[in-house]
């Protein structure tokens, strides 16, 4: 039975598909501490529910929620674009505020850009310069990161608290500027204070390559061009979550989110949520519609806080051709599993017309397998409706014909929390990684549980822990002198810096840095580096092989500025520090950031000085006083 009619839009195209159900329990979600436990009596069901559930066509029988779907002309990018545009500034107001708002039915307080959610797309062309002016109105403080981005002269402008700037205050603003050069492809901005992002404070940043560059580095031509952000989603403000995360005697049970979303949006069927605040009126599915004669290019960005995402489109098989902003020689696959904080771009190619159908599913799913406990709201899958236009012909036009009809793949799905295995991606702008390394760091990733019962995140024996107010840069630059420079050490700076709360590597020069991250942990955990791409050497379950290093090819290995180290896994990655600043490196999981799983590169620190007294440092500067 339909919920409500309500017409939510002119000009867009409405499924009010009667028959969508959504079935709960597709992927099995066992929490991790009890997979021991329930080990061999999940192994059975997670294969008799693959075998039984998933070679099902969609049943309409049951479960019937009234869903909309809606297209929308959000985050498609401009197929006018001009990328043999001279270089300019594009500029940005936005306008940061508190709003009440239901993405999915379930009404929330959220941290909003310009009223909008998610954040506006910034599009812009390789060489340009990006101003964006923050007003903050909301009730805390606040600051953007534009993640991926090499801010390459301009580390203060990284917007990570504590790390590069103070937190923009409330009713304070400050302005962002800087050049995007020597990168193109999809990006992301998101508020790097505290674990603002999942309320809100998210939004692409498309970078396109100049001229005929983009072209020639995507291998599968497309003709539109577009924006996809899956997301896990919580119903409370992330700071209360938090402060129960992190509670004394809670032994790293990070909250499980109880929805997800794909650019913003789904559809919960409120009366399985009585205890929340919840009303169907307004929120509508993502409709993708897609031409039904070129390719489309989807730039998947996973924004959310926890979860890892396996994403399909029923019965397609597409293309992986751009990994964290780097082009890759296509390769074909029909699941996608994209951790937070990583992008992949895909090339959809609509199917054949004797298929006889215009629609199919898209479905995301997030990996509960490293979900702590159950949460009995929890809705794992959302799905879209991919839609290809010009095919109307080939349906009924009747409520029940505008669900789609499609299929789930057989095969059973993954459920370990890993990245998706990138090892035969290789970037078409060949680049080798250097054949030595000059400094060899040896990380142990770990949650302890130390002094008054708390649990907390550790690399070795360092905890992170932000001071807001005194950012690390700005007291790095107030040692720096042309005096001090030339007798830098390298390595741990324990002059300046704790590094029991704040573990600093210092390096001067362009050395190469290979970082081995063990994890001691069950879970697992996205690392990224500010301000770089790394080379992703290897990684794997267990011990890395004791002759690991002489084993690697390091011809042309993927780059990337996000990489998963799995639970009770390793992780070996290499890059060239040559980009001056100090720069997070950090698990991308909200909870686990925010418990200490990270650190900081001071790189090329000899290229610092002079920063103390530039102008635009001092703007930054200026939101630490008072
Ligand atoms: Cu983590």
């Amino acid at each position: 039975m339909r919920q409500d009619d309500h017409d939510d839009g002119q000009g867009s195209i409405d499924f009010d598909g009667e028959g969508l159900q959504w079935q709960h329990s597709r992927t099995p979600h066992t929490p991790r501490r009890r997979w021991l436990l329930l080990g061999f009596l999940t192994l059975v069901l997670v294969i008799t529910l693959g075998v039984i559930v998933d070679l099902q066509p969609i049943r309409h029988n049951h479960s019937l929620v009234a869903a909309r779907f809606r297209s929308s002309g959000d985050y498609i990018l401009d197929p006018n674009w001009d990328l043999d545009a001279a270089p300019r500034t594009r500029h940005y107001d936005w306008i940061i505020d508190d709003h009440d708002f239901n993405p999915d039915g379930v009404w929330r307080p959220m941290v909003l850009i310009n009223g909008k959610f998610p954040g506006p797309l910034i599009e812009c062309n390789e060489g340009d310069e990006i101003v964006v002016e923050v007003v903050n109105h909301a009730s805390n403080a606040t600051s953007i990161h534009w993640h991926g981005l090499f801010q390459n002269g301009t580390n203060w402008m990284d917007g990570t608290v504590g790390v590069t700037q103070c937190p923009i205050p409330p009713n304070h603003s400050f302005t962002y500027r800087f050049n995007v050069t020597s990168q193109s492809g999809t990006y992301y901005y998101h508020s790097h204070a505290g674990m603002q992002a999942s309320d809100g404070l998210v939004g692409p940043l498309i970078i396109h390559a100049k001229g005929t560059q983009e072209k020639e580095l995507q291998k599968v031509p497309y003709e539109q061009d577009r924006v996809v952000m899956l997301s896990d989603h919580y119903y409370d403000l992330s700071s209360k979550l938090l402060d129960e995360y992190l509670a004394p005697g809670n032994e790293n049970e990070e909250p499980v989110p109880p929805s997800a979303l794909i650019n913003g949006r789904n559809i919960r069927k409120c009366s399985d949520l009585p205890n929340r605040n919840c009303s169907s009126v307004g929120p509508v599915g993502a409709l993708f519609d897609l031409s039904s004669t070129s390719n489309t290019r989807l730039r998947i960005i996973n924004v959310g806080a926890f979860a890892e995402f396996s994403l399909q489109i029923d019965e397609h098989e597409f293309h992986v051709t751009e990994v964290d902003g780097t082009d890759v020689y296509p390769q074909s696959i029909h699941r996608l599993n994209i951790n937070p904080a990583q992008r992949y771009s895909i090339v959809v190619t609509p199917p054949l017309k004797e298929q006889n159908k215009s629609l199919y599913w898209m479905r995301a799913r997030m990996i509960t397998h490293c979900f702590a406990y159950e949460n009995p709201e929890l809705q794992e899958e959302v799905w879209g409706v991919i839609h290809y236009k010009g095919t109307e012909q080939f349906y009924n036009d009747t409520a029940d014909d505008l669900t789609p009809q499609t299929s789930d793949w057989a095969d059973i799905i993954d459920v370990e929390c890993r990245d998706l295995n990138t090892s035969s991606l290789h970037p078409v702008q060949p680049i080798s990684a250097p054949p030595t390394t000059d400094h060899f760091i040896h990380l142990r990733a770990s949650f302890q549980i130390r002094d008054w019962r708390l649990s907390r995140g550790y690399l070795n024996d360092s905890s992170f822990h932000p001071t807001p107010k005194t950012p690390i840069l700005h007291t790095l630059l107030s040692s720096l002198t042309p005096q001090t420079i030339p007798n830098l050490p390298n390595g741990t700076n324990t002059a300046l810096f704790n590094p029991e709360t704040q573990l600093v590597y210092q390096i001067t020069g362009t050395p190469s840095i290979t970082i081995l991250i063990q994890n001691f942990d069950d879970g697992n955990h996205p690392f990224h580096l500010h301000g770089y791409k790394f080379f992703v050497l290897a990684q794997g379950h267990g011990y890395p092989p004791v002759d690991v290093q002489d084993t690697l090819d390091l011809e042309n290995p993927l780059r990337r500025d996000t990489a998963s180290v799995e639970g009770y896994g390793w992780l070996l990655i290499r890059f060239v520090a040559d980009n001056a600043g100090v720069w997070a490196f950090h698990c991308h999981v909200g909870w686990h950031n925010e418990a200490g799983l990270g650190m900081v590169f001071a790189t090329r620190v000899e290229g610092m000085v002079g920063w103390k007294g530039d102008e635009r440092m001092k703007e930054v500067e200026g939101l630490c006083g008072g």
